[in-house]
C-alpha cells in the first residue's frame, strides 16, 4: 500500500469516528537535544555536557553546545509547528537553565526563555505539554551523588514547584519524567549515557530514587497548579529473545522489567516487577511504594521499534543488549519496522493501567541529505508514520483509549551518542548554517492533521 492511500485510509478513519475531533496532535522535542545556548544567558552545565566531551562518547565528538540553537530560533521553530497545524508540542525544561546549581537559587534568564516559548506556543493556538526532566541533569546535583543521593526527590520537588509557580498559569500538561527506563539503564546499566556505569546496584539505586522523584514532583505539580493533568512519559517497546533459547528469554524478560515495568508498575500499580522487586529491596524504606504510587492522569508512552535481548553471563546484568535480526524490516538506522507491536503494546498498556494513553513519541531515524534541489523527500519516514498511525487506529478499534499522538521529532537534532547525523525530524536541520527545511513527511504530517481536525487549513511549512 502507498502511503497516499494509507492516507485516505487513515482519514477515512476520522469518518468511522475511530478518532475524536478532539484528539491531540503534535510534535515532541526536547531541551539539550534542541537549545544549544550551553552557556549562554547563565545556564549552568548539565551531565551531557561533560560526558559528551569525553572522546568516544558521542559519534564525530559531537556535543549539545549549539545543537539546534532553539535557544535563540524559538520563533522560527514555533511559526514551523504553526505550519504543520498540530495542536500540542511536548518540550523539556532544562534544569540546569533554570537552577544552574540544580538546587538554590533561580536562573530569571533561564525561565525567561521558557516564558517566551510557551507564550509563543500559546500564541500560534499551540498546547505546551511540559516535561520536567529530558536527561540532562545539573552537573552540580550529578557531583553530589546525582541520583543515587536519595535526597533529590526532594530536589526534584523544589524544581517541579518553581517550574509549577512560574509557568502553571499557562501550562496545564506535565510530565515528571521523559523514559526513565532509558537513561538509568544507558546510564548505569550499560554506560552508553551519563554518568557511564555498568553497576547493577547504581542501577537499582537510581530506578528507586527515580520513582520517589516523580511521586514527589506529582505532589509538588498538584499543589500549584489548578487543573493540572499530570503523567509521565515511558518508553514501552516488546523485548524480544534474539534467540528462541530459554537463557535469551530470560533475557528478554528481565530487559522487559528495566525497560518497560521498573516504573510504569511502580508508579500506577505501586510495586516493582518481580525481579527488581528483590533487587531494589535494600533501598526501599517504609512508606515509599505510596510515594511513588500517586494518582496520575494519563499514560504517556514513547514507541520506536521491539527492543532485543540475549543472554550473557559475563555481563554485569546477566543479559546483552542485542540488534534485531538480519531477516525484519528496518529503518536506515536499523530498528525493526513493526507496526502490529505498536498496535499491541497500546492495546496491552490500556489493559494493564487503566489510563487514557498519548503517544508522546513515534517516528523513523535516518542518515538523510538533501537532494540535489535542496529539498528531502523521506517517503521511507512517511512510510513508517503511515503504518504506525494505521495502527495506532488499530488499538483505538480495538478498544484502547488513546487520545493523541506526537511524532519525534520536530526537527533534526542531537541524537545522544549517534550525535547529529542520526536524524529523526519532520523538518531538516542543517548544522551549520542552520538553515530549516521542511521534508516531504512535514507536508505530509500538515496533510493528515488538516484532513483529520478538518479545521480551515493551516499555512503550509
Ligand atoms: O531522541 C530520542 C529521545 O530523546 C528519546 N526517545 C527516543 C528518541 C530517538 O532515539
Amino acid at each position: 500500500m502507498s502511503a497516499a492511500t494509507i492516507q485516505e485510509r487513515l482519514q477515512g478513519e476520522l469518518e468511522r469516528h475511530l478518532v475524536p475531533r478532539d484528539f491531540v496532535w503534535g510534535v515532541s522535542t526536547s531541551s539539550y537535544q534542541i537549545e544549544g545556548a550551553a552557556a549562554v544567558d547563565g545556564r549552568g552545565p548539565s551531565v551531557w555536557d561533560g560526558y559528551s566531551r569525553v572522546p568516544g562518547h558521542v559519534a564525530n565528538g559531537h556535543t549539545g553546545d549549539v545543537a539546534c540553537d532553539h535557544y535563540h530560533r524559538y520563533a522560527e521553530d514555533t511559526a514551523l509547528m504553526r505550519g504543520l497545524g498540530v495542536n500540542a508540542y511536548r518540550f523539556s525544561v532544562a534544569w540546569p537553565r533554570v537552577l544552574p546549581a540544580g538546587r538554590g537559587a533561580a536562573n530569571e534568564a533561564g525561565l525567561a526563555f521558557y516564558d517566551r516559548v510557551i507564550d509563543g506556543v500559546l500564541a500560534a493556538g499551540i498546547e505546551p505539554w511540559l516535561c520536567l526532566y529530558h536527561w540532562d541533569l545539573p552537573q552540580a546535583l550529578q557531583d553530589q551523588g546525582g541520583w543515587l543521593n536519595r535526597d533529590i526527590a526532594g530536589w526534584f520537588a523544589d524544581y517541579a514547584t518553581l517550574v509549577a509557580r512560574r509557568f502553571g498559569d499557562r501550562v496545564k500538561r506535565f510530565a515528571t519524567f521523559n523514559e526513565p527506563g532509558v537513561f538509568t539503564l544507558f546510564g548505569y546499566g550499560l554506560a552508553w549515557h551519563p554518568p557511564g556505569l555498568t553497576d547493577p546496584a547504581a542501577l537499582h539505586q537510581a530506578i528507586h530514587h527515580v520513582n520517589l522523584a516523580h511521586g514527589a514532583a506529582v505532589d509538588a505539580l498538584r499543589a500549584h497548579v489548578a487543573s493540572a493533568s499530570i503523567g509521565a512519559t515511558h518508553s514501552v517497546q516488546p523485548a524480544r529473545p534474539v534467540d528462541h533459547t530459554a537463557a535469551d528469554e530470560a533475557a528478554a524478560t528481565l530487559l522487559d522489567e528495566y525497560w518497560n515495568k521498573a516504573f510504569a508498575e511502580a508508579q500506577i500499580l505501586g510495586h516493582y516487577p518481580p525481579a527488581l522487586a528483590r533487587a531494589v529491596e535494600p533501598y526501599v524504606q517504609a512508606g515509599d511504594m505510596e510515594r511513588i504510587c500517586r494518582p496520575t492522569d494519563w499514560f504517556g508512552v514513547n514507541h520506536y521499534s521491539p527492543v532485543f535481548a540475549r543472554a550473557d553471563a559475563a555481563a554485569p546484568l546477566g543479559f546483552a543488549w542485542a540488534d534485531a535480526p538480519d531477516n525484519v524490516p528496518k529503518t536506515q538506522v536499523g530498528w525493526q519496522v513493526d507496526p502490529a507491536a505498536f498496535r499491541d503494546t497500546l492495546v496491552d498498556l490500556d489493559r494493564r493501567y487503566r489510563l487514557p494513553i498519548y503517544v508522546l513519541e513515534n517516528g523513523a531515524g535516518g542518515h538523510e541529505k538533501l537532494d540535489a534541489s535542496g529539498n528531502l523527500i523521506d517517503l521511507e519516514r512517511i512510510g513508517y508514520l503511515a503504518v504506525y498511525i494505521g495502527a495506532m487506529y488499530d488499538a483505538i478499534a480495538a478498544g484502547a483509549d488513546v487520545r493523541g499522538y506526537f511524532v519525534w521529532s520536530l526537527l533534526d537534532n542531537f541524537e545522544w551518542g549517534a550525535g547529529y547525523d542520526c536524524r529523526f525530524g519532520l523538518v531538516y536541520v542543517d548544522p551549520v548554517t542552520q538553515r530549516r527545511i521542511p521534508k516531504a513527511s512535514a507536508h505530509w504530517y500538515a496533510n493528515l492533521i488538516r484532513g483529520m481536525v478538518g479545521e480551515a487549513p493551516p499555512q503550509e511549512p
